[in-house]
């Protein structure tokens, strides 16, 4: 009797692209009403057509700097503007967006007052890690949504300066050798790649927990002598204890790494960034729901990152996030 396999079980083995799992989870919601799907669709959007971007920056000779710096002096590459640009056009459309925050404009840009429907601010980076395109290396769009409250656009910039742990959903888009876009909505950690053959980002892992352990650490040990004597004991420590160094320096392509791997990625305190080189609202916060969604942790020389009260907008902030035993060895050096 020839051996008859069970029938597949279609409900559980389906194709799901990023559209159809997040009207899955608002169904699952009864009090959604909408406003994420649509702000993620339009966050979908807008990465697909920076991916396309990316990919041609050398044909279409987009690579290399602007000439001009941005708001915090820093030199903009041509493709900085060109994703911001997009972004903007793609979120800007979104009737539920009142205020849009990036790291390439000093001021936000309040597009609708709550009274207009304005009922969240979407902060980004637009392409962190850009000077790394001439070189093919992965880049990424980091983005940050929390709520606003009535009146926000009376209030300003102080009616986005929340702690990270308001934050009602954050995510990044990695331009690498696919496109990965990763998303939490404070349900756990869900991933989805570009298939550029149907033009839709389908889920391939959702729930994903980041490893307890792995010994990896992620630094630029270029500035090390400037770092504070507790990172320098677990340098130390790290490299007595046969542990593997990976640094890409493009923090989207390096925490992507340390959430599927497992690890510890780390920028301390330096000479030229005394506070950390990463900005607290658009980087570390985002990344750090992500990481803590995903069961590992984030932490500052100032305590848990996403209990961080911010002062202002563009503010910098040590990071030290991965796995919780490994974000517990580097602890361990910084309190001693
Ligand atoms: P450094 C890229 O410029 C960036 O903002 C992050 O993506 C990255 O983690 C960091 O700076 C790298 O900084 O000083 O090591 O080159």
């Amino acid at each position: 009797m020839p051996q008859t396999t069970p029938p597949h079980d279609w409900t559980e083995d389906n194709l799901q692209s990023l559209q159809s799992h997040i009207l899955a989870e608002e169904q699952a919601h009864p009090e959604a009403t909408g406003d994420f799907s649509w702000i993620l669709s339009a966050i979908a959007l807008a990465t697909k057509t920076i991916a396309n971007k990316v990919r041609r920056a050398r044909i279409d000779d987009v690579l290399g700097e602007l000439g001009e710096t941005n708001t915090h002096g820093e030199s903009q590459q041509k493709l900085d503007v060109i994703a911001n640009d997009i972004i903007k056009a793609c979120l800007g459309a979104r009737a539920n967006i009142g205020v849009l925050v990036s790291e390439e404009d000093e001021e936000p840009m309040v597009l609708r007052t709550h009274a207009e429907g304005g009922r969240y601010a979407v902060l980004f980076d637009p392409l962190d890690g850009s000077s790394n395109i001439d070189f093919s290396v992965g880049v990424g769009t980091i983005f940050s949504i929390l709520r606003l409250e009535d009146g926000h656009a009376a209030k300003g910039v102080d009616a986005i300066l929340h702690d990270g742990a308001q934050q009602v959903a954050a995510g990044y888009v990695l331009f690498g050798s696919s496109t990965v876009f990763v998303l939490t909505t404070g349900n756990g950690v869900d991933m989805f790649v570009l298939d550029q053959s149907i033009g839709a980002f389908v889920l391939v892992k959702s729930k994903l927990r980041i490893p307890e352990a792995n010994s990896t650490y992620s630094i630029n040990e270029a500035n090390t002598k400037q770092f504070p004597q507790g990172y320098r004991n677990y340098l130390d420590w790290a490299h007595d204890s046969n542990y593997t160094s990976r640094y890409i320096g493009s923090m989207v392509a390096d925490v992507h790494r340390t959430l599927l791997k497992g690890g510890v990625f780390l920028y301390p305190p330096t000479d030229a960034h005394p506070k950390g080189k990463l900005r607290l609202m658009y980087e570390a916060n985002p990344m750090s729901m992500i990481i803590e969604e995903a069961g590992g942790r984030a932490i500052s020389d100032r305590g848990r990152v996403l209990d961080i009260k911010p002062d202002s907008l563009h503010q910098r902030s040590v990071v030290i996030m991965g796995s919780p035993e490994e974000v517990a060895h580097v602890e361990r050096f910084l309190d001693s």
